[in-house]
């Protein structure tokens, strides 16, 4: 049985930066025992005018002050945040970028949802997801599930009974599989996303969509295939986030040898305008980014 520690440890991982993700991995208990408590919508809005659970809220403001009073992070740049939060003073090196509970209206009908980490040396939140040292995110599903990348493959990782980060799985490799995933309306899907998603249909693909972008993805990543979510009509820029959703996923995506695009551009290598920058996301297995990018430069 190989801990969380020892895998880390057996990295080329600095010391510092080991510390930072165990620290961060291990805030899945406590937010996951918060979910009974905070299942209701918070009455606030995020800076997408988005209604914010009570539970994103909560892991928001967990996390920050985790990693605040840690010393560890000098910036953290978090979707619930209009403002990249800094802490000017702190010992450590690193910027944190995440999503503290993506998914979180699923947690009243009982569905999977997760937390996204980007980890980026230095002070810098707004980098390219290709300069990220590290990626992970927490699924909190009937287990939960720790996938983590410090740039040398990707690893999962399952909390045991007594609350330690045990390895399931080293070197994943994202099969060629055809099960795919999108969201938006279909009366708001452009005719090049329509013609993508009938191609998928013709090759025989499986939808597997739920809502969370961290449960979806993580299917992906075992059996292969695509999750979308595209540019819509009139929402050229589609609805996730490159900077807390589309880097940390993209960079574990393409550690597996996956990819992640706009449709069009290695989104790894697109320089964030600001922190709440919005991008269309196609997540997944090698060759059905390459079939989406040729749909789209059809165009
Ligand atoms: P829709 C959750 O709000 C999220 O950011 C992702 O986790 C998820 O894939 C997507 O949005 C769901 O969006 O429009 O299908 O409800």
């Amino acid at each position: 049985m190989t801990t969380l520690r020892q895998y880390l440890d057996s990295t080329a991982c600095e010391e510092p930066l080991r510390d930072l993700i165990e620290l961060i991995a291990y805030q899945a208990i406590p937010i996951r025992e918060a979910f009974i408590e905070n299942q209701s919508y918070a009455g606030t809005e995020n800076v997408y005018g988005e209604e914010q659970a009570a539970m994103d809220t909560w892991a928001d403001q967990h996390l920050i002050g985790v990693l605040g009073e840690s010393g560890m992070v000098k910036a953290i740049a978090s979707e619930e945040q209009e403002d990249i939060v800094l802490f000017p003073d702190a010992m450590g090196d690193y910027s944190v970028v995440m999503d503290p509970l993506d998914g979180s209206s699923l947690i009243q009908v009982n569905l999977a949802v997760g937390t996204i980490i980007g980890i980026y040396p230095g002070g810098n939140a707004l980098k390219k997801g290709e300069e990220l040292t590290a990626a992970l995110y927490m699924l909190y599903g009937p287990l939960t599930v720790l996938t983590l990348t410090v740039g040398e493959g990707v690893c999962t990782f399952a909390l045991n009974k007594e609350g330690i980060y045990v390895l399931m799985e080293k070197d994943i490799r994202m099969p060629e599989g055809k099960l795919y995933g999108t969201g938006g309306l279909k009366n708001e899907w452009p005719q090049e996303h329509m013609d993508f998603i009938s191609l998928c249909e013709q090759l025989g693909g499986k939808i597997r969509y739920s809502g969370s972008f961290v449960a979806d993805f993580h299917q992906i990543l075992k059996y292969g295939g695509i999750y979308c979510y595209p540019a819509l009509n009139g929402k050229p820029t589609g609805k996730l986030r490159l900077v807390y959703e589309a880097n940390p996923i993209g960079f574990i995506a393409a550690q597996a040898g996956g990819a992640i695009t706009d449709g069009r551009r290695n989104l790894l290598e697109v320089q964030p305008e600001k922190p709440d920058h919005r991008t269309p996301i196609y997540v997944g297995s090698r060759r059905m980014i390459d079939l989406v990018q040729s749909c789209m430069k059809s165009l």
